[in-house]
């Protein structure tokens, strides 16, 4: 079972009760804490915006609970084995972050950090990425058993998992090189990879994903509800944990094959045009975009042939 919270077992306890609801003695007694300290739970959840209703005999009734991606929300919702904590809070500056400093300090592989909102989510090469109230914030941390170079694909590895766990909650994304979610070649989403290798071996991953759910930031961004009207917050944010770890897993059994296929199935830029720029905004390659390769790189058909591309910003040339 999933590790979470005294506050998230006293939410679960409460959903639990459904409207007969559940006396403070009868939480304590189960999860073996005061109910001073039950009460407090009850204050801290209130605070969250969880509804709760209290009445002298019949104890607390949960009457509505937050539609945000909170980890007394989202932990309950995950499905897969891999997951093995929830942890994260309503605002954090960066889940990467929390998740980076967990697995410094030796969190094991399963564990994941969720937050509501972020105040400096970050993209790729220190670029902002903009994480409203409202939005789906994920992070977990991977220890998979394999040579820094193998790992060069684990990003689209994990686009093709979100993709999955996007469309386990009813929304058809496509996937633009080389961590882009997308719907209607504006960006729905976007992955964060971090990672720690010795030469031989990486030590952790700390896998990202920002999905906008009910709001986009501006034009240029695509969210989840134009897709799925009534869609949750939490439950998109499950989905998208819970992808990624069958992503995952099938990477570490079957090697890239399987997410590559999901990859060229959803890829938004087969042929069509493409510039790819560094990150100092200098065109690096141009060419009719034709898949990836059997490593991640990008395919590219130019004048003299296909060649590939291994990192970089792709923009459609019109
Ligand atoms: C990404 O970077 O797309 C990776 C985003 C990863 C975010 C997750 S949220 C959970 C975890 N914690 C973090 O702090 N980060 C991860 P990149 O490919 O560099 O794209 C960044 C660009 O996307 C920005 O420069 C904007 O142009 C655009 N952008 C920023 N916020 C956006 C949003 N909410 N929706 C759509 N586009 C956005």
């Amino acid at each position: 079972m999933i590790s979470t919270s005294r506050r998230a077992q006293v939410a679960a306890a409460l959903a639990a009760a459904g409207p007969a609801g559940v006396s403070g003695e009868a939480i304590a007694a189960d999860l073996g804490v005061s109910r001073v300290a039950v009460s407090k739970h009850v204050a801290a959840l209130r605070a969250l915006g969880y509804k709760i209703a209290a009445a002298p005999r019949a104890g607390y009734r949960l009457e509505s609970a937050p539609d945000a991606c909170i980890p007394e929300e989202v932990g309950p919702r995950l499905r897969d084995p891999l997951w093995i904590a929830c942890e994260g809070a309503a605002e954090v500056t960066s889940t990467n972050d929390d998740a980076k400093r967990l697995a410094r300090a030796r969190a094991p592989e399963g564990v994941s950090v969720v937050a509501a909102r972020q105040t400096a989510g970050r993209g790729r090469l220190g670029r902002v990425w903009e994480s409203p109230a409202g939005g789906a914030y994920v992070s977990c941390v991977l220890r998979p058993a394999i040579a820094p170079a193998e790992a060069a694909p684990l990003s689209l590895v994990v686009a093709a998992g979100v993709a999955r766990g996007l469309r386990a909650a009813g929304v058809d994304a496509g996937i633009k090189w080389p961590n882009d979610l997308m719907l209607d070649d504006r960006k729905l989403g976007g992955i964060l990879l971090e990672m720690s290798a010795e030469a031989d071996r990486v030590e952790w991953v700390v896998v990202g994903c920002g999905i906008n759910v009910g709001a986009a930031p501006g034009p240029d961004g695509a969210f989840v509800r134009e897709a799925v009207s009534g869609a949750r917050v939490a439950e998109i944010a499950a989905a998208v944990l819970d992808g990624i770890a069958a992503g995952y897993r099938e990477f570490l059994q079957d090697g890239f094959g399987p997410a590559r296929v999901e990859v060229l199935a959803r890829d938004t830029l087969a042929g069509r045009p493409v510039t790819v720029r560094d990150a100092a905004g200098v065109i690096v390659a141009e060419g009719v975009a034709a898949g990836v390769s059997d490593s991640g790189e990008l395919l590219l058909d130019g004048a003299g042939g296909q060649f590939r591309v291994a990192a970089g910003e792709v923009t459609l040339r019109c």
